[in-house]
């Protein structure tokens, strides 16, 4: 196994049209989380990658379960929760790429994950954790699942790759900031957006961002900068900034975990980081550019064809 990750996926019910929810009449029934999205994104690359989680025992758990599988993921640490539902998200498409989501999701079965159930002894060989700050804000156990994940893997070197992923519909910014902020000082590689950055230090400029956020046991930060690429330091005084790519919106959700996953797949590959962070790059441009929080995720060859030109850079 390449890469461990764990958190909740839900059933995604997206409109058949744009517009008010109350004026919408149909609704696809998709799959949307972020560890999935990232999970997805990588075994799309050629990664193996393995997502651990709790799903209701109903037949929305199964269909999350047979979609990721199907995508070539590692279900075997999924726990069927005979106790709890799978839980749901309803979008709003509100015109302009722009999305607005509903969760139906408090105590589901995912929020009742417990730190037992995030059995790293099971991928001995794992090199990276991928860990979402939307674990933590879902319950007390979910957050103590993610801490103990988080030092698990640190303390067999894993490398612990750690996305704020701050969701103002499940905890305020107070709340958030402190934990956010212990999870990233606890994490080797940091990928805030400008917006999780201001949260977690009070800046928005991303170098700023990114040297208050060169704490503890991180190594790296990678500020994302939506279309205009990134901004990255080490520890050991690498920065500079990467091109985004030009591509035209269609559904904003879901580019950060692209972006994850094109960064994790990069290092995987024993690229140099600003290497990789121009594969998550180009990974988050494609993710935006169709429907859905992980359908758009490229194969290599698609990716590898994006990259080579048929997009055009920012910068
Ligand atoms: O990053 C996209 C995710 O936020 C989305 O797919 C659903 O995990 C999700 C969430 O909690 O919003």
């Amino acid at each position: 196994m390449d890469v461990i990750t764990f958190g909740e996926t839900m059933v995604n019910f997206a409109p058949g049209t744009a517009g008010p929810i109350e004026t919408v009449h149909t609704f696809e029934k998709r799959i949307a989380g972020s560890e999935t999205n990232v999970s997805v994104g990588l075994a799309r690359l050629g990664h193996r990658v393995a997502w651990v989680s709790r799903l209701g025992d109903d037949g929305f758990g199964r269909f999350v379960y047979k979609t990721v599988r199907g995508e070539g993921v590692d279900v075997s640490g999924v726990i069927f929760d005979p106790d709890a539902p799978t839980g749901l998200y309803f979008k709003e498409y509100l015109g302009g790429g722009r999305t607005q989501v509903h969760y139906y999701r408090r105590g589901s079965a995912a929020s009742r994950l417990r730190p037992g159930d995030v059995d790293l002894d099971r991928f001995p060989q794992a090199r990276f954790l991928f860990a979402s700050g939307i674990t933590p804000a879902l319950s007390e156990s979910c957050r103590q699942t993610a801490e103990r994940a988080i030092e698990s893997a640190a303390g067999r070197g894993m490398t612990v790759v750690f996305d704020p992923n701050m969701r103002r519909k499940l905890w305020s910014e107070d709340e958030a900031r402190p934990i956010l902020r212990r999870l990233a000082a606890a994490s080797h590689l940091v990928l805030p957006g400008i917006d999780e950055g201001e949260i977690l230090t009070g800046s928005t400029d991303a170098e700023r961002i990114a040297a208050e956020l060169l704490q503890g046991r991180t190594q790296a930060v990678v500020v994302k900068l939506g279309p205009e690429g990134a901004y990255y330091r080490t520890v050991d005084g690498q920065s500079g900034y990467v091109a985004g790519f030009r591509v035209d919106q269609v559904d904003e959700i879901g580019a950060g975990d692209a972006f994850a996953a094109g960064l994790m797949s990069g290092l995987l590959d024993d690229l140099p980081l600003p290497e990789a962070v121009r594969r998550a790059c180009a990974m988050g441009a494609l993710a935006v550019t169709g429907i859905g929080d992980y359908e758009s995720l490229p194969y290599r060859r698609d990716l590898e064809a994006f990259m080579a030109g048929v997009a055009q850079a920012t910068r």
